[in-house]
């Protein structure tokens, strides 16, 4: 298929713009039909092998050594390396919250490797520096805060939710930044205790320490509980702790629950508590005029994280941290380095914006997104937030009606369902409780073994506190239909048959 490049070598691509060009044209046509097939749902979702069997299978092609490789051989090795990559695009990937493959989003990221340049400067950056302004603003603008506030785009979600927490700490503790952990004071945390775990490791990472993350109580719909709230903060006060912030999650990691943000920000309000928002998974929905009650009074937090790699579906990564005030960035991580952000400089440096990052060098992450915001607009991602809310009542429906489905909550807020399955061999087996909930813990990971080995489709299971193993369908690409979800329910009990 590529004889053309038998004996084409790496070096033959620099000195030949017609082998690149050729070379390259390949690849766009082999990336092509890779994405067309799987959202098509003409592959399998996996192909999985175990770690040792896969080393063995792929051989010399993981192989890097002193002896370059012609250009077919390199044609090929991506070929092979795609045959074994997880279909995420694919209709019946259903295992992260972060699924699909926007074509333009996918030519996006191209543009922005073939660029290759750094965030942190305007005199590398360039336009992306614009584009970055502007997206920030009109994810601000969502969140409904006016023309002040800032924010920056962030290697995931976990890092937005250390973002927070470093800027909550630095507005009670400036000095923490030249002196460090001297305070000696006890600093607590608070999130629910369904939240994600990247509030324990900013924590850690941050000098506070996970045991001063307070893990507040949830409703049986994964909600915090706002009066222990309330108590625990006051607890902390009678205890001479420095309640630092607190973390409402809009959109659990399994339950997709909303935290009451308003009823948060009250209390945070009248104890001078940095309130953050993590809607990572859930922060979506503020794009829909249907939906963005969920987040009710999120423009009174004083940090937000967003992932626009979730449910607006932009190629992983691509995540932000937007803070209320503009200036906090700044002053929290700013270090002046001389060689980079210079002052003299002939053009206007309140562009030069990575001095306000964590980092030095700064991927660009917000191109793609900016370039599927221009070609969906406002009305576009609405559109895909509504129908995959809708593609989720859906199948929330379609597992209340099924004998031997049983949903986790009966209210679901976020487009995530989650619920057991209980085979029919099971029922009207006399079991005591504990017994019927050792055999219903293990149905769900026997249920994703045989799925990832037949390789037709990817669900995640996760217990929950005290519940046992259940499975958690989180909806995030609107390419998907009402029958591929049927498809997904049937599937399940085919399998717990074989
Ligand atoms: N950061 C949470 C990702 C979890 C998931 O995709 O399943």
């Amino acid at each position: 298929e590529w004889g053309k490049f038998e004996g084409v070598y790496y070096k033959d691509l620099q000195t030949d713009s017609k082998v690149q060009k050729d070379f390259m044209l390949e690849m766009a046509k082999l990336l092509n039909t890779y994405m067309t097939d799987q959202c098509q749902g003409k592959v399998k979702v996996v192909d999985f092998h175990h770690p040792h069997q896969l080393q063995e299978m792929m051989g010399d092609c993981l192989t890097v050594d002193a002896i370059p490789r012609d250009l077919h051989q390199v044609l090929s090795d991506c070929k092979e390396t795609l045959k074994y990559c997880v279909k995420t695009g694919h209709p019946h990937f259903l295992n992260q919250l972060s699924t699909g493959l926007d074509p333009v989003g996918v030519a996006g990221e191209w543009l922005t490797a073939a660029v290759n340049t750094n965030m942190f400067t305007f005199e590398v950056g360039s336009v992306f520096v614009l584009m970055e302004d502007i997206i920030l603003r009109k994810m601000r603008s969502f969140i409904g805060w006016k023309e002040d506030g800032d924010g920056i785009f962030t290697p995931g979600g976990t890092i937005s939710n250390i973002y927070a927490l470093m800027l909550a700490r630095h507005r009670k503790f400036p000095n923490i930044k030249e002196e460090g952990m001297y305070c000696g004071q006890k600093m607590v945390v608070y999130t629910s205790a369904q939240s994600h775990f990247s509030i324990k490791k900013a924590a850690i990472i941050l000098g506070i320490g996970m045991n001063n993350v307070c893990c507040i109580p949830c409703d049986e719909r994964g909600k915090m509980k706002v009066d222990v709230l309330e108590r625990e903060i006051q607890r902390t006060l009678s205890d001479g702790g420095v309640p630092l912030m607190v973390n409402a999650t809009c959109g659990t990691t399994v339950l997709a629950a909303y935290d009451p943000v308003d009823k948060i920000a009250d209390i945070c309000q009248k104890n001078g508590i940095w309130l953050h928002v993590d809607g990572a998974w859930g922060g979506s929905a503020l794009l829909s005029k249907k939906y963005k009650y969920l987040l009710q009074g999120v423009e009174r937090c004083d940090s937000m994280t967003w992932n626009p790699h979730k449910m607006m579906g932009v190629p992983l990564q691509c995540s932000a941290i937007l803070v209320r005030n503009s200036g906090e960035l700044q002053s929290a991580n700013a270090l002046c380095a001389d060689y980079l952000y210079q002052t003299d400089k002939f053009y206007d440096v309140t562009y030069d914006t990575g001095d306000k990052s964590i980092q030095c060098g700064r991927h660009n992450d917000v191109f793609k997104l900016w370039l599927m915001w221009r070609s969906k607009g406002d009305n576009g991602f609405e559109d895909s937030i509504n129908k995959i809310f809708h593609l989720s009542r859906y199948l929330e429906e379609k597992v209340k009606q099924r004998e031997n489905f049983t949903l986790v909550t009966n209210e679901v807020e976020g487009p995530s369902v989650s619920f057991w399955y209980e085979p029919p061999q099971l029922i009207g087996q006399n079991l005591s409780p504990t017994e019927r909930r050792n055999i219903l813990s293990k149905v769900a990971p026997k249920i994703k073994e045989s799925m990832t080995l037949k390789g037709n489709m990817m669900l995640a299971y996760q217990p929950l506190g005290d519940l046992p193993n259940f499975f958690r369908i989180a909806i995030s690409n609107p390419r998907l239909s009402e029958s591929s979800l049927d498809w997904v329910l049937d599937e399940i009990e085919r399998l717990s048959k074989d």
